[in-house]
């Protein structure tokens, strides 16, 4: 195989344009600091009810300017849901091990907030009748690795990681209580992870 530049190769070679692709991936030269989360593996968060119930997955994967965040859940009450990623790694003893909102530039709470919002607020999730919920939405300036830049300066791999809270109540995106108890949690990145 002749070795040029994957540019050279990919706007002469027009009509192979699909195997110019898949030899400049496997000729790609390895990223020598590659974080998990830019692996392309999501990281993903097990969630769970404070009985120790599995009620699915929230995924979380690294894009350019922050996370895409894909929810599939099932056996919660329907209707809406706040949720939110909280500053600490931790669902046990109790999801208050979560600790607060996820919070690293010191703002205040809620979408409507003029001193907002926190970068850990989330949108609302919204069960339907059968209890299950699926969703997918961006969530911009979040890193997943230690790696972090000017578009997505704050990481969720700090070093008491970071866990995401299904509440039971809707968030009124204006106040904390709004969204009452802590329904399930996961833990995103380990708290020492
Ligand atoms: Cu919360």
């Amino acid at each position: 195989m002749i070795k040029l530049p994957c540019k050279t190769r990919a706007a002469h070679v027009v009509t192979l344009a699909a195997t110019a692709l898949t030899a400049c991936a496997l000729t790609a030269p390895p990223s020598v600091a590659q974080g998990r989360a830019d692996s392309g593996a999501p990281t993903v968060a097990t969630m769970r009810t404070a009985d120790g119930s599995q009620v699915g997955t929230i995924s979380f994967r690294q894009a350019e300017h922050g996370v895409i965040v894909t929810a599939k859940v099932r056996g919660l009450p329907s209707g809406q849901h706040g949720m939110h990623i909280h500053q600490t790694g931790a669902c046990t003893p109790s999801f208050d091990a979560a600790g607060g909102h996820f919070n690293p530039a010191a703002t205040e709470h809620g979408f409507h907030s003029a001193a907002g919002y926190h970068a850990g607020d989330l949108p609302n999730l919204d069960i339907a009748a059968d209890g299950t919920g699926e969703v997918e939405f961006f969530v911009p300036q979040l890193s997943l690795t230690d790696r972090t830049s000017d578009r997505r300066p704050h990481t969720l791999a700090d070093a008491d990681g970071a866990a995401i809270i299904i509440h039971a109540a809707g968030d009124d995106y204006r106040t904390m209580a709004s969204s009452g108890r802590r329904l399930a949690c996961g833990v995103i990145v380990p708290a020492g992870g």
